[in-house]
């Protein structure tokens, strides 16, 4: 047995066979013999769990011991997908686990194919955040990951014809093997109500909240496993209930059937995952998720922090510090200045000066749709006390800080007020969560800078030093060990094994780009990857592509700052050329989408339509003689990225420039060696940086030649009337070529880009987007140079582990040490 670091003891292949076994037996009630592939998954999951659990309680008694400062991240969504292989890798047993069950007569990929995904989350959001408690626990970092317990995760999506249908997530429905319910630790929040102003016998003005309904947090914990017996961190999930005490009162009173209603009221808090949809913005709904898991987790925060301090506060801004992932959890401030004031009776001042050291604000968007706000009126209703907190923290800002900088501008207090004035007031979540915070990032260099020049020029003159950057980065346990075991291995044996832990080190392997033998080895491996992928793609679609064409992948949420339409025109091109010359002549492509599209964004959901419609018709035409393929992955996932991604010879990276923050499955695509496509937009500016121009196919108008496009008047009808292919290609969409008999079925692309004037300049780029896949065309071609190519590509995106993230986070925002593991 191995000693590692918080896990005493880890298994051989002996002990772990002995141990499923044992669990099969003992917590699954069934019998080697008849045991379903499901019930031998749940034996390994329970076998993992006992060591899991053992680094679980050393760190969790090694960081109390210690009294350690913690960051606490605070996040609606965490999208986990599966943990089975992951736990084993970050474990560091797979190997031991995969020959435990060869042994039994079992196949390790069969066992994970039992698991859902744990998708508590929409997209590069909560994608992120699970990245990113992945890398706090690998670097021994006092952390806990805060959110909801959703009962539904993402929907799940089918195609009818082509269309989107949206279908229940139940990942949770037959229980899950990795969570623990703590009911002792569960908390009560209130809601609704009024506030009553109250004089003591000193003449002290005191403010009551009296709530009009009190619902139940129960906590899960989900362990999260370092990498090599590092730390075992938590990630604490509240599920909410109808509170006991409450309905209590209503039932005495006779009003059984209203107790019951109320429950399935408080239920609903936790049901569902919101789909990141305009549609869904001010619904009730979501704020009261918003609240609930800010207020249950602050509350847990401080239950730990007076166990270690009592009722001495003067430091708890030495010992916590808060992660906001967006605005979503930025109730959390006036929240914890209720605690502070009307509950602790602390003086606004010293309160306000505790948050300001507590609050930390990631901003992940410039969308103007998608900055929160909620109404007056709302917030009113739901959390009135709270609304009150809101307009004080308002009044000092407008008064101490703004007039002071700016006396007598109303323009200025206007623009920077929290409260938006007009018909209908707004609470504006992102001044808040500036206000109250003491750092403000961005997620890539240009995003960053931009959240400065165009979202909060003012709070900049205001607090230089509040803002920073720090650029996303992804897990290379799950998004290059684990999902592409043989690049794994290959580095393994050319490079040494520290690049997990360690990704700089990849830049070893740029010594071997131009060696003929690595070069094959790569290159075999990339062919054997996409012939997997060939074989799932047949499963999934019934579509056969052939795994020596170019795999292009787009695989991102659908939106149309994204510009899965750019792409689709491209192919529309190649089609329409290949139509006019027979001899056309291209490097057989593959090109395979993966997204997912609000249920009630149109738009996007006719996007998805016209690729699907698009697909059958050029996958079915002998013309093509197979040069093109055209596949829609449905029910795009983690699971899936781990799929697609290790087989990507070309990776999209299409949006205009300013409008994706950053992006993450660039990085992905790129460190499994995808050369990429793309704008100088979000991270790709510093991939590009990264890996040199030789390695990356850039095109389009960049961040400045975007403003100034847009500053002079941009015509997309001049693009239409001035370039034939374009013209043709928009044509083409509107007759019933490829849906026929129903003429202008895919018409909407075009209705958008023309009468509706193209917001994301898909034509002012097209010509710049073609020339862009002529060169990799071209590139390919040299099979000797497109592998030096992706090798570099691996080799030089090092920077984006997400291991360096949260150093970038520790050093300029949470100011945290490191705290090694002891055993028991
Ligand atoms: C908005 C809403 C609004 C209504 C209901 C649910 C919901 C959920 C999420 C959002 C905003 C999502 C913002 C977001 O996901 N930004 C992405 O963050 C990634 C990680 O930083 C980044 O790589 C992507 O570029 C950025 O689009």
């Amino acid at each position: 047995a191995k000693a590692s670091v918080a896990i005493a003891a880890l298994p051989n292949t002996e002990e772990l066979k002995n141990s499923i076994i044992k669990h099969l037996h003992g917590s699954l009630g069934t019998d080697v013999n008849k045991a379903s592939p499901q019930a031998w998954w749940r034996a390994t999951c329970a076998a993992v769990n006992e060591y899991v659990y053992d680094g679980l309680r050393n760190t969790q008694r090694t960081h109390y011991q210690q009294n350690t400062r913690a960051v606490h991240y605070f996040s609606l969504e965490y999208l986990m997908g599966r943990l089975f292989s992951n736990n084993l890798h970050n474990l560091g047993v797979y190997d031991a686990a995969k020959d435990a069950l060869a042994q039994l007569g079992l196949n390790i990929a069969d066992l994970e194919d039992q698991e859902e995904d744990m998708a508590l989350g929409n997209g590069g959001l909560g994608r992120l955040a699970a990245c990113f408690i992945d890398s706090m626990a690998t670097l021994n970092y006092p952390a806990i990951g805060y959110g909801i317990h959703y009962e539904h995760g993402l929907f799940k999506q089918e195609f009818s014809d082509g269309r989107q249908i949206e279908r229940p997530d139940s990942w949770r429905e037959y229980g899950n093997p990795w969570e623990i319910c703590r009911p002792e630790s569960i908390q009560e929040i209130s809601v609704y109500g009024y506030v009553e102003t109250t004089y003591d016998l000193q003449g002290k003005m005191k403010k009551v909240w009296h709530p009009g309904r009190i619902i139940k947090g129960v906590p899960w914990d989900i362990p999260v496993v370092g990498y090599q017996g590092s730390s075992v961190n938590v990630l604490r999930l509240w599920e909410s209930r109808a509170s006991d005490f409450f309905n209590w009162d209503v039932f005495n009173s006779g009003g059984y059937i209203d107790a019951a209603r109320q429950n399935i009221e408080a239920e609903t808090i936790s049901k569902v995952l919101y789909p990141n949809d305009e549609t869904d913005a001010g619904k009730e709904l979501r704020l009261i998720q918003q609240y609930f898991f800010c207020s249950c987790s602050l509350k847990d925060i401080i239950r730990r922090y007076k166990r270690a301090n009592g009722d001495d506060w003067s430091k708890f801004a030495d010992q916590v510090a808060i992660q906001l992932n967006d605005t979503h959890p930025a109730v959390a401030i006036p929240e914890l200045m209720r605690i502070l004031v009307d509950r602790a009776e602390m003086s606004w001042d010293d309160a306000w000066n505790i948050c300001q050291h507590v609050f930390a604000y990631t901003n992940h968007t410039l969308l103007p749709e998608a900055l929160e706000k909620w109404s007056v009126r709302l917030f009113e209703k739901v959390l009135p006390r709270h609304l009150e907190i809101i307009y004080e923290i308002n009044r000092r800002f407008l008064v101490e800080q703004v007039d002071v900088l700016w006396p007598g501008d109303n323009e200025k207090k206007r623009k920077l007020s929290i409260i938006e004035e007009g018909h209908e007031p707004m609470v504006r979540m992102g001044h808040l969560s500036v206000v109250g915070s003491f750092r403000v990032n961005g997620v890539a260099e240009i995003h960053s800078e931009l959240v400065k020049s165009d979202l909060f020029p003012e709070m900049v003159a205001l607090w230089p030093d509040k803002f920073t950057n720090v650029t996303n980065g992804v897990t290379p346990r799950r998004w290059l060990k684990a999902c592409n075991p043989r690049l794994a291995k290959l580095l393994d044996e050319t490079i040494g094994d520290e690049w997990p832990r360690d990704l700089k080190q990849l830049s070893k392997f740029a010594a071997f780009a131009d060696d003929p033998a690595i070069q094959d080895a790569f290159m075999a491996i990339k062919q054997q990857n996409k012939a997997d992928l060939a074989t799932v793609v047949k499963k999934l679609t019934n579509i056969s592509i052939d795994p020596h064409a170019i795999f292009d992948i787009q695989i991102k949420r659908l939106h149309e700052y994204k510009r899965q339409h750019l792409n689709l025109l491209h192919i529309l091109a190649l089609y329409r050329r290949i139509l006019q010359n027979p001899d056309y002549d291209m490097v057989p492509r593959v090109f395979l989408f993966g997204a997912k599209a609000a249920p009630g964004y149109k738009l996007a959901k006719e996007i998805i339509y016209a690729i699907n419609k698009v697909a059958e018709k050029i996958n079915n035409d002998k013309r093509v003689k197979n040069r093109l393929k055209v596949v829609f992955m449905p029910n795009y996932r983690v699971t899936l990225a781990e799929k697609m991604i290790p087989a990507a010879d070309v990776s999209e990276q299409i949006s205009t420039a300013g409008k994706e923050a950053s992006g993450t499955g660039n990085m992905k695509l790129a460190l499994n060696g995808a050369v990429t496509v793309g704008t100088l937009d979000g991270a790709n500016i510093e991939i590009a940086e990264e890996v040199g121009p030789d390695n990356i196919s850039i095109f389009g108008l960049t961040v400045d030649e975007v403003k100034a496009l847009q500053a002079k008047g941009y015509h997309s009808w001049d693009y239409y009337y001035q370039d034939a292919e374009i013209k043709a290609i928009l044509d083409w969409l509107e007759t019933d070529y490829f849906t026929p008999g129903k003429p202008g079925e895919l018409s909407a692309i075009k209705r958008s880009l023309l009468e509706g004037g193209d917001p994301y300049l898909v034509l002012a780029d097209f010509q710049s987007y073609v020339k862009a896949h002529e060169k990799v065309d071209t590139w390919y071609r040299d099979q000797a140079g497109w592998a030096k190519k992706a090798i570099l590509n691996t080799a030089l995106m090092g920077k984006f582990t997400s291991d360096r993230s949260i150093e970038d986070y520790v050093e300029r925002v949470w100011k945290l040490d490191a705290c090694k593991i002891s055993q028991q």
